[in-house]
Parts: structure tokens; sequence; C-alpha cells
């Protein structure tokens, strides 16, 4: 059964999350049916992607699949995980993506649509960062992900208390890039498509791409990196993590011991 539904008209590619059973969560399958799509329209020649769930959905993606996390002793986040992969083909795709957002968006899904290149989203929409509600050590680039869509105060906020913000205060902090009615929904962000798509698409790529690496670019030293790893493992060998992945598995509360 597809996992996602895809459609490609006037040069414009659409991406629907189709899993509502599981609120598309972002695992291993669902993830290799996007990044597939995102390959066709490259392929095709889009110039302007939208990446949306179902319409009315009240969960746009809880995030991560968690049943795909790792219990203990091996990084959660490393290169090759399907989010990992994900982020990086949104990133790198030569369209603009425009994120449609209806619902609720979880963890690794809110690192999804901001690696997207507009946000849109309806006013009862929310956003939240989840790591710390898991016991999950986020990784390296997906911290930069969220430290280019805020302020480093926001950034923490969200990080440190797993809250769910709005649409509103998501738009009005520069997280998101409007906030538009449900019935508007569609019509704006097909507009905003169509103008990107008539624009020049070797000039609208290469811009994408310039702003990408200059964005990324925060100098690190080995030094810096390896301590951030070491912190990462830290937490990804603790009671606390294998405890976080438990307790959503069994649908319970997690009690955290801070080791
Ligand atoms: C697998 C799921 C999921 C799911 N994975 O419906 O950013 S990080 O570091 O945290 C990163 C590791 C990450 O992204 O982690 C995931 C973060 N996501 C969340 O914390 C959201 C987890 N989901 C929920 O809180 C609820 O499902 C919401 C509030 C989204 C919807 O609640 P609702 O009561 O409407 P259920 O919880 O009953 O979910 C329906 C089915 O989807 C599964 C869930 O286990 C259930 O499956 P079963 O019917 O087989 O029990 N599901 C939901 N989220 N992230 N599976």
């Amino acid at each position: 059964m597809a996992l996602v539904q895809t459609q490609f008209k006037d040069a414009i590619g659409t991406i629907v999350l189709s899993h509502p059973r599981k609120h598309n969560a972002l695992s291993r399958e669902l993830v290799a049916e996007l990044i597939a799509a995102l390959e066709e329209f490259r392929s095709a020649g889009a110039r302007a992607v939208i990446l949306r769930a179902l319409p009315g959905a009240k969960v746009w993606s809880a995030g991560h699949d968690v049943a795909e996390l790792p219990e203990g002793r091996r990084d959660p986040l490393g290169w090759d995980d399907p989010l990992r992969n994900l982020v990086r083909s949104i990133e790198t795709h030569p369209a603009p993506i425009i994120a449609m957002i209806e619902g609720t968006v979880w963890g690794g899904a809110v690192e999804t649509i901001l690696a997207c290149d507009i946000v849109v989203a309806v006013p009862d929409s929310t956003f939240a960062v989840t790591p710390a509600r898991l016991g999950v050590p986020y990784n390296v680039s997906g911290m930069v992900s969220f430290m280019s869509a805020g302020s480093l105060r926001i950034v923490k906020e969200l990080a440190f208390t797993g809250s769910p913000i709005s649409a509103e205060r998501a738009e009005r902090v520069g997280m998101i890039n409007h906030v538009v009615g449900a019935d508007e929904l569609e019509s704006f962000c097909r507009d905003l498509a169509q103008t990107i798509a008539a624009n020049a698409p070797l000039s609208v790529a290469s811009m994408k791409e310039q702003l990408r690496v200059l964005a990324g670019a925060k100098p690190v030293s080995p030094r810096g990196f390896e301590k951030v790893q070491g912190l990462r493992r830290m937490v990804y060998d603790s009671l606390d993590y294998a405890e976080g992945i438990r307790a959503f598995k069994e649908k319970r509360a997690p009690h955290f011991v801070g080791r």
C-alpha cells in the first residue's frame, strides 16, 4: 500500500503523506517513498513541490517512527537514519518545497518542514520539538536546522519544554512563513508554487543551494564536534534514553532519573 500519493502538473509536484493510521510517522518505508517521489520530480523538471498530508489531517506527521529507534547503545539519529536522509533530500532538491500544514507536527517532522523552503499552516496547527520528551539526543545537523528557523531563545524553549507552539506564534517568531485559513490553504500554496514555477528555474535552484551552503556554514572545530558527539553518546547510552523509548511503546509517561 502506498504511504504517499504524488501528482505532477504544470511543472509542480505534489506529495501527499497518506498513512493516517500511524499519523504519517516517518518510517523507513514512508521516507523511501517520499525520497523516490522527490527524485521522480527532479527528473521531470519540477519547478516547485508541495508537501502535504491528506486534506483535513488532524496530525500532519507524528515524527520519527519511534518503533524504528534503537533501544540504546547506538546513535538513534546517525547519518543513514531515514529522517537524516529525508532532510538532506529536501534540502538538496533543486526546486523549492512548500510545506502545506494542517494538523499537528511532531519531532523529526518539525525538522522536516523546517528543511522545506516555505511553510504555510492553518491557524490550529501546532509544532512540537520532542527529543527531551523521549530522552533522545538530537543530532548536530538537526540542531543547525532548528537554529536557522528561529532565535536561539525560541529554539531553547521548544527543545527544553517539548511543548507544542501554535502556528500563530511560529509565524510571529519567523519559524513559518504564513498562517492562512483552512478554506484557502490549497489555493494559497498552489498560487505560491505557480509564482515560483514561472520564474527562472536555474536562478531559483542556484539561490536555494547557495542559501543551504551559507546557512549551514557553522564553524565547529574537530574538538568541538567530538565533544558534542561524546555528549550525545552519553545520552543514547543512558537509562533515560532506554526509558523514553520503552515508555512510548508501553503507552505510559516516562520516569527520567537523570542517568
Ligand atoms: C511510531 C506512532 C508515532 C510515532 N512513531 O493517536 O524529535 S525526536 O528526537 O523526538 C524524534 C526521535 C522523533 O521524531 O520522535 C517522535 C516524536 N513524536 C511524538 O512524540 C508524537 C508521538 N505521537 C503522539 O503523541 C500521538 O500519537 C499524537 C498526539 C500524534 C496523536 O495521538 P492519537 O491519540 O490521536 P495514537 O497515539 O493512538 O496513535 C495512533 C497510532 O500511531 C502510532 C501509535 O503508536 C498508534 O499506533 P497503535 O494503534 O498501533 O498503538 N504512532 C503515533 N506516533 N512517532 N508510531
